[in-house]
Formats: structure tokens, sequence, C-alpha cells
């Protein structure tokens, strides 16, 4: 490499976030290699895995020592510098990162490289100069699509687009300095940008779907900025969007899941360097609605899977359903189809338990009966070769009781999937009182390669998700029972930001599974408390939801939308009568009160039991199990955000009105009297 190229580096481990320190040490040698007459062009390169994550995050809302250049200073420096600035752009480059790189006058980058501007997933727009540089550099309705959706894309595509100049073939920091020498001062902030009025008004439309997030709306009107306004002040403008976002409610707890979901994987007792076993094949026991969307996960991950069904034809259905779903995938184009083949390659199925032996884990999904879970566990611990890893995907019975029917506790783990498994992201990983570290650490690797996002819980009746799920959905009976009808009830949690309420959800996984589960509780419900019958009439009345065309809500002929049924009006009136209560109408906040401060409060006591590690990881369950939605950090997080003097005061008062179910838990007491939050 030429002595004439200066190559400085971006050295922050683990993804050269763009720091205070950093920023100050890139303007220092960005001044020195401009002073210095031997040095004709400077390339800009990271150290490590990555050329930069961007901003660091964790910075955010902290004030930088005095005198430490923002990042668009530095930027700028770059920009303006008379001397050939090249990015040379490895791993990732994303947010300011990626600006930082726009602001240089050439960038190259190796094949396998990763761009993007994220920083909406952060509820927050680019703000060093990424939503007026990048429409410059690649249109405005391309920079639109990049800066509202937010994903990475690989290097060829950035250089199709026009972001890269040139994807490296050999060395990168060699073909960087070649191309440096003699690269024209290309000032991406000078380019002229053409206005486009027919994207932006699709870019406002597809915003409009992300119901709720603030960020995506916000970073057009940056665009616009950009394509309407002389530079200097659509720079202005992005500033000032930039700023009031980062202070916003939703971008805190944006970035707070950011980091939530990777500490959910750091458990205490769990050290890192624990032995973990490598899972190259599966197999999966059932093929009904779980069974099948497991196998799928496998598959998708290119791990071989056989699934294993006692009842040939419940095989052939699951098998049927399966194939299926590739193959719409296929025609929709959202899968290759050799990707269809590779999937359909590793995806076998069988009646022949024994096709199971030298699998490396077993999930089970056979019906959620204790009985038949303990004979299907007794034969796996016969049939698999030891260090087989043996989960079950019980939605709520003891994973001790089951794990003691083996004579491999040790090996036996809860690994929850939610419903359709194959699409929601959430694994609860059911630690049993004698699951090994390495069971773990293994099912916790081995989400990753499923791309589940795994948090760790302890054994209740119905875990965390489906425990506070209860909670929830006993509030909102109550609310049936005191006035309000399904439909609004689910209005208001869903104008709240849940993408369905507690009736409709209830109609489409099913209102059989539920009354199951009651009626095994019925033997250890507590008489005193109160319950509402509601669910069980209208269980009884053989309407169980979309499968049968009716349930809290009934469904016209092949149709899945809800529509309000007076018949079941009349019904929940005539409990209320039975019950002698006056009804009344509520409020949209008076529902969304009662039924996510019972989240709240049911997400309180699983902390306090250690039922769960942290507050972040209740908040993950329900935002990748349930759909919370995202921009309220989780129940947890959303309660420090309304204030937990607040939410004790409500649930004192629901406790009073309505009796033990909402006995305020002692966390949330103890945290409101001492000015706490759950994040502490
Ligand atoms: N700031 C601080 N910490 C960060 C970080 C960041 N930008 N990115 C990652 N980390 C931490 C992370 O918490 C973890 O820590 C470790 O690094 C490894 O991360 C002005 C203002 C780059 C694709 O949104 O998407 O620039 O758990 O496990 O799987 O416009 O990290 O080990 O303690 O995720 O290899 C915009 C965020 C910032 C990119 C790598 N940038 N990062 O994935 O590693 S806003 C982003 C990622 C901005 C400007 C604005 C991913 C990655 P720990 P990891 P990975
Ligand atoms: P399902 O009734 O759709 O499927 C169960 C399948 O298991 C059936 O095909 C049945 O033939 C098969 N089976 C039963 N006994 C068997 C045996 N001894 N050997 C092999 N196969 C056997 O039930 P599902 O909804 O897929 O639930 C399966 C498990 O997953 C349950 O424990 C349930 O609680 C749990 N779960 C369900 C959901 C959901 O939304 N449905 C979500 C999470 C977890």
């Amino acid at each position: 490499m030429s002595d004439k190229v200066r190559v400085v580096f971006i050295d922050n481990p683990p993804v050269n976030g763009l720091g205070a320190a950093v920023r100050t040490h890139l303007m220092k040698e960005l001044e020195r290699a401009l002073a210095d007459e031997e040095v004709e062009a400077i390339v800009l390169a990271g150290k490590g895995k990555m050329f930069s994550a961007g901003a660091d995050i964790r910075e955010f809302g902290k004030k930088a020592p005095p005198g430490t250049p923002s990042l668009p200073d530095v930027i700028d420096a770059v920009e303006r510098s008379t001397k050939p600035v090249v990015a040379a752009i490895h791993g990732v480059a994303a947010g300011g990162g990626l600006e930082l790189a726009l602001g240089c006058h050439a960038r190259i980058a190796s094949s396998d490289a990763r761009l993007g501007l994220p920083e909406v997933t952060l509820g927050i727009v680019p703000g060093a100069g990424g939503t007026q540089r990048l429409p410059r550099l690649i249109g405005v309705r391309e920079a639109l699509g990049l800066i509202t959706e937010g994903k990475l894309i690989p290097a060829p595509k950035a250089h199709a687009l026009g972001i890269l100049d040139e994807i490296a073939s050999g060395d990168l920091l060699s073909a960087a300095a070649s191309r440096a020498s003699g690269t024209p001062l290309r000032r991406t902030s000078e380019l002229p940008v053409t206005d486009d009025p027919s994207a932006f008004a699709e870019a406002e439309k597809a915003a409009a779907k992300s119901r709720g997030f603030e960020a995506p709306l916000a970073a057009i009107e940056a665009v616009k900025a950009a394509a309407t306004l002389p530079a200097e002040q659509g720079f202005r403008k992005e500033r000032e969007i930039f700023l009031k976002l980062v202070a916003s409610d939703q971008s805190k707890a944006l970035r707070r899941v950011f980091f939530a979901e990777r500490e959910a994987a750091k458990i205490p007792d769990v050290p890192p360097d624990t032995n973990v076993k490598e899972i190259v094949s599966a197999g999966v026991i059932g093929c009904g609605t779980m069974g099948g969307g497991i196998a799928m996960c496998f598959a998708n991950a290119g791990i071989p899977v056989v699934v294993a069904e006692s009842d040939p034809s419940a095989l052939e259905r699951g098998l049927e359903k399966i194939f299926g779903l590739y193959e719409s995938s296929r025609s929709k184009g959202r899968i290759s189809k050799d990707e269809f083949e590779r999937r359909m390659t590793l995806l076998s199925g069988t009646a022949d338990f024994s096709r199971l032996s030298q699998t490396d884990i077993v999930v089970e999904a056979v019906f959620e009966e204790m009985d038949i879970k303990k004979s299907v566990f007794r034969d796996l611990d016969s049939i698999c070769k030891p260090g087989t890893i043996l989960a079950t995907n019980t939605s709520s019975l003891d994973v001790n009781e089951i794990a003691g029917s083996t004579s491999r506790p040790s090996s036996v783990i809860g690994t929850h999937f939610f419903s359709p498994a194959n699409v929601m992201k959430l694994m609860e990983c059911v630690r049993g009182a004698q699951t090994s570290k390495e069971t773990i650490a293994s099912v916790f690797q081995l989400a990753k390669r499923l791309d589940k996002v795994a948090v760790l819980v302890g054994v209740c009746d119905g875990f965390v998700g489906n425990r506070m799920l209860y909670a929830y959905r006993r509030q909102a009976d109550f609310l049936l029972e005191d006035g309000a009808l399904p439909h609004e009830v689910d209005q208001a949690v869903v104008e709240f930001g849940l993408p369905m309420g507690p009736y409709a959800m209830a109609d489409l996984a099913g209102l059989d599974i539920g009354w199951a589960v009651r009626k095994r509780q019925e033997a250890t419900r507590p008489k005193p408390l109160r319950y509402s019958t509601i669910p069980d009439r209208i269980c009884e009345l053989g309407r169980f939801g979309q499968k049968t065309g009716a349930g809290f809500y009934r469904y016209e002929k092949g149709s899945r939308t809800p529509v309000p049924d007076p018949e079941i009006a009349s019904l929940i009136e005539g409990v209320s009568k039975e019950l002698g209560i006056e009804r009344r109408p509520f409020t949209r906040d008076e529902i969304v009160e009662r039924c996510i401060y019972a989240l709240i409060n049911e997400g309180a006591k699983i902390l306090e039991e250690g039922i769960a590690l942290r507050a972040s990881d209740v908040d993950l369950v329900w935002i990748h199990g349930f759909g919370f939605p995202r921009y309220r950090g989780g129940p947890m997080f959303y309660a420090d955000t309304v204030g937990l003097k607040k939410v004790y005061g409500a649930v004192a008062r629901f406790h009073e009105e309505q009796g033990e179910w909402m006995r305020p838990a002692p966390l949330l007491e103890r945290l409101a009297r001492e000015g706490g939050t759950f994040q502490d």
C-alpha cells in the first residue's frame, strides 16, 4: 500500500460505536492527515469485525465531554477534506457508520458486508446527514425504502443502487488505498436531488401500516426536506427531527428493547463459555398445529428434522399443511425454488419413533395431557441416544413432572413456541429444577439459529406469557360482566397498540384449548374468588371460535373477520343480570387500564417469584409472543413510563372493587412507595 495513503481506523469494540472518544479521535486523525504533506489521500476503515454500527446508543441522552465534535461535525469535516477520503467497509456499516461513509468521497466494501440506516427501529431518524445525502446518491425512492424500513442490505445490492462505488475483489484495504489515490472530491451533499411526489405518497401509505410507530413518518418528512429545501436547510431540518425523536418515549422504549434482546441470552449462572451441544439433526413429536410449525423452524434453519406422529392420518394432514405453506411461500416469491426444495428435503415424517434415536434434540408437541406427555418422554428416554436433549412444547404443564418420567432430567427443558411456530419469534425456555446449564446454553444457541428470541422462564402454571395472559383475560371477562362487550374491549386494546384484542385472539386460537385448561384448573381454582362463567357458557354452546364459525364473534363462511353477535351480547347481559351487576359503559382508557395493569401486576408477581430473571425478559415475552407494541417497550417498561405510583394506585383500587385477583404485587407496592422502577 502506498505510504501516500493514510489509513485511519475506527477502533471501539465490539461494534465500533461512534462514541465521543471515537469522534474526537477521528477529527484529530483527519486534521493530522490533512496537515501531513506526505499524505495524498485517506482511507477510513474499522478495526475488528466491522466498519461501524453507528452512534453509540448507550451515550444517548448523556452529555459528551466539552469540545467533543458531534457526528455531523466529523462527517462535514471528512466531506470538506481537500484530500480524497475513501470508506473501506467490512462487516457492517449501519446508522451513523453509513452516514460517515456517505460523507466520504467514495465507498468500497467487501462482498459480504451489510449496509443500512436502521435508526427507525430505534424510534429515531438518521441524524448525521443520512436523510440528506442518501437521496442525493441513490434517488428519493430508493432512499425512502431503505430509511423507512431500516433494514440492512447486502453489499452487492448497495453497489447496484449506487451507495458503493466498488466491491473489493481482493484485500479491502489495498483496494481502498488504490481507489483513494486519484479519487475526485465528490461531495455527496452537493449532488442534486430530484423531488418525487409519487414516491413520497407511496412511502406515507406504507408507513401508515406500521401503526403507532412515529419514526417512519418523521423520516419521510426529513427526506422530503432534502428534496424540497436548499441543502443547508434540509440538514438543519433533519437534525431538528432527530433531536425531537431521540428524547421521545417511543425511542427510549425501542432502544431499551434493542438492549433487552441482547441481554436475554445472558443467564447469570450459565457463563458464556458453558459447553454447548451442537444440534446437527432434530426430531419433533406430534404434527398438529404446533408440531408442524416447529419442524418448519428447523428446516428453515437448514437442520434436518424428522416429525413423528402416532396417528398416520394426522401425519399426512400435518405434512400436507407444511407442504402447502412452503408452496405458497415459493409461489409468492418469498423463497426460491431451490430453497423450497432444500427445506422439503430436510423435513420428513414417520410413525416409526426409532428414527429419532440419533437426533440431538427432540421437541414434543403432543396433546396437552400430562399422562400422554409422560409416556412419550418415557419412550424417548429409551429410544434416544445419551445426550439427546428432550424438549417439551407444553403451554402450561409442570416440566419437572415431565422430566421426572425420564432417567435424564438434566437434558429435559421446556421450549415453548408460540402459534404459528414458524412465524412467532418468541421461545420461552422453561428451566426445570434439574435442567443442566449445558442444556440451557445449547437451546439458547439453537434459538439464535432458528431466528427466535429466547427467554429463560421458571416452572409455574402458564410460565410467563400465558400466566400473564390468564390475568389479562380474567380482567377482560370481568369487564364484560360489568358492562363492556367483546368488540369494545378488543377495539380499546387494539387502539392501545396490540395487534388483536383478547376475544378475536381467543377465537383464532380456539376456545376449546382455554376451556380444557379451565376444566383442569377447576379443582384447584380458589372458589371464593370472582370467576366469570361467560367463556364456559359460550363453549357449552359448541362455539369454539373461527374453527366452528362462531365464538365470541360470529364469522361469515370462509371469512376470518370477527362480526359482533347479538346472541353473545344477550348472553353476557344475562350473566350480569344473574349476578345483580348494574352494567355501565367503559371508556377506552378504563378498559386499557384494567387489562394492561392486570398484565403488569402479574408480571411483578412473576419477577418477585423469580420465574423471570428481569423485567426486560417479561417485556420480550409480550412483545414477541403476543405482539405487545414494541414502541411502548413491553408491559413492564410501559408501567415505568406511566409511573408506578399511578399503576399501583389503580391496581389497589381494582383490588378494593374486585377482591383478591387484583391484590397489588408486593414488588409493585414497594417500588411505587420508593419511587423506583421495574428497570432498576
Ligand atoms: N451502540 C451501542 N452498543 C451497540 C450498538 C450501538 N450502535 N450496536 C451494538 N451494540 C452492542 C450490543 O448491545 C452488544 O452488546 C454488542 O454491541 C454486540 O451487538 C446519528 C444516531 C451491528 C448488526 O441501529 O444492529 O447511528 O450485549 O449482539 O449480532 O444517525 O449490533 O455484547 O453487551 O447485536 O453481530 C444505528 C445497531 C445507531 C445498529 C451487529 N445503528 N446494532 O449484530 O452483535 S443510531 C444501529 C446492530 C445512529 C445516527 C444515529 C447489531 C449489528 P453486548 P450484537 P451482532
Ligand atoms: P394438536 O392437537 O393440534 O396436535 C397434537 C398432535 O399430537 C396430534 O396430531 C396428535 O395426533 C399427536 N399426538 C398425540 N399423542 C401422540 C403420541 N403419543 N405420539 C405422537 N403424536 C401424538 O395440538 P397443538 O395445538 O399442536 O398442541 C401441541 C402442544 O403444544 C400442546 O402441549 C399445547 O399445549 C402446546 N402449545 C399449543 C399452542 C397453540 O396455540 N395451539 C401454542 C403453544 C403451545
